[in-house]
């Protein structure tokens, strides 16, 4: 194995002991008897110069022709040198082109396109601003099950393919199944549901699917879904559950990949000392304060992008929302009277949207049944559903969060297309 460049910057190696290191050229700048290589591999970037009488005349020609993204393995010396960037380089003996890269499409520092881009994506996913939100994809994924692990939940793998709908019937993606028609799955929730009656805590992280015919900077077709269901557990229990995990996530990535944060333009501090509690207002509450902002909102209506944004300007904390009228909500949330639900919705600040939707879920027959068709749809296609409150009912409350949604507001990023390595909306499924 290579030496990783982490480990040569970070002074593993004493200066002057002999190194081999596999990576990518990011820079090259020659005056044909030195040549500096600034080179990465997917710990960090490092400079290797390759001096004339250090290695071979064939060598020198090969650092010589070096072009962006070339694939090299490099031997050198470890030198500190605080000229160079990260305060280290590779004083080079020996330098070989592995995979040559003439005329790569994506240059250095100038802009391009954003659609130019995405139709490169599978070579820009290797660019050091997708690559560090990655690597901060990767942090909360694993705080996020490394929570759901120590606080007693099953990991579990809920179907994707499926025959009913979670989240109502306009954003599912059909698709032909042998003879007969299914979907994909907007939300892995009915069958967690299901799973709690063995397992009473369980969580799945998969992918979920809306078509969402509109363009905007928090939505995809396709996106990353966490998805916890809990037993014996009411809203306001769940609530604060939420915000132990979000705290857990935040602090954790906050902490772990602090420098890859800043790069993408987010303030690590601000997410390694997010602190609960957070706050919590109705959504009665909520319509008041669009109201005193001068807000033309009609109660009842469900918040859209420009409501949460306005609410989320009075706190600097995730605010949860809860009971919403059961009109714009699903069908499975728990009735709270006054035509109420008894949900939540976890606001990010900043405009960053919702990031978690939650609730209790309902458990009388009736009252189920009822809903169901009063969304459109029949309840024998939810029969088995249904069962589950035949059969040893519990009170139950589960929720979910959007992975990308969350990595969009840690990064602080423009575009949710971002935190995804290859972003499906209406207008791409292509690379
Ligand atoms: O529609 S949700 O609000 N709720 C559910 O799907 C529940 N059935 C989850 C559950 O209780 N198990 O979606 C949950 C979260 C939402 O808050 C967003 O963070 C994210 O899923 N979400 C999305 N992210 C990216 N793109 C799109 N289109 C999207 N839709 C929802």
């Amino acid at each position: 194995m290579y030496a990783r460049i982490k480990d040569v910057l970070s002074g593993r190696f004493a200066d002057g002991e002999e190194v081999e290191v596999g990576g990518w050229v990011v820079k090259n700048r020659s005056s044909g008897k030195i040549v500096f290589t600034l080179i990465r591999d997917a710990t960090g970037e490092m400079q290797v110069t390759t001096r004339k009488g250090n290695v071979c005349d064939a060598a020198l020609a090969v650092a010589d022709a070096l072009s962006l993204e070339c694939s090299v393995i490099v031997k050198g010396k470890v030198r500190t040198d605080p000229r160079a960037p990260g305060g280290k380089e590779l004083s080079v003996t020996d330098i070989k082109l592995i995979g040559a890269s003439q005329d790569y499409p994506i240059f250095g520092e100038e802009e391009h396109n954003p659609e130019v881009l995405l139709d490169l994506r599978h070579l820009d996913v290797r660019s050091k601003e997708l690559v560090a939100v990655m690597k901060v994809k990767d942090a909360v994924l694993n705080a996020t099950r490394e929570w759901f692990r120590s606080n007693g939940f099953y990991e579990v793998t809920p179907p994707i393919i499926i025959s009913s709908a979670c989240e109502g019937g306009s954003t599912l993606f059909e698709l032909k199944y042998f003879e007969d028609k299914a979907y994909l799955s907007q939300s892995a929730q009915l069958y967690l549901e299901s799973l709690i009656f063995g397992l009473e805590k369980v969580y799945s992280i998969t992918p979920s699917f809306r078509a969402e015919k509109s363009r905007t900077t928090r939505h995809l077709a396709e996106y990353w879904h966490i998805e916890g269901e809990m037993a014996w557990m009411g809203l306001y229990e769940m609530i604060d559950m939420l915000e132990r995990l979000v705290c857990h996530v935040c602090n954790k990535v906050g902490e772990e990949r602090a420098e890859e944060i800043r790069l993408a333009g987010g303030d690590p501090e601000y997410f390694k000392s997010l602190k609960a509690p957070f706050p919590r207002i109705t959504y009665d509450e909520a319509v008041k304060i669009l109201q005193a902002d001068g807000y033309e909102f009609k109660p009842g209506d469900d918040f859209g992008t420009h409501e949460e944004r306005q609410l989320s300007t009075h706190y600097d904390k995730p605010l949860f929302i809860t009971e919403y009228p059961a009109d714009v909500k699903a069908f499975y949330m728990k009735d709270a009277g006054s035509g109420k639900v008894l949900n939540v919705d976890m606001i990010a600040p900043k405009g960053f949207g919702e990031i978690i939707g939650a609730s209790e879920r309902e458990t009388d027959l009736k009252i189920l049944e009822e809903r169901i068709r009063k969304q459109g749809e029949d309840p024998a296609k939810y029969a088995w559903y249904l069962d589950l409150r035949r059969y040893g009912s519990v009170p139950h409350s589960g929720f979910g969060m959007g992975t990308e949604r969350l990595v969009r507001w840690i990064c602080s990023l423009e575009h949710i297309r971002d935190t995804i390595p290859y972003p499906r909306t209406i207008s791409r499924s292509y690379p």
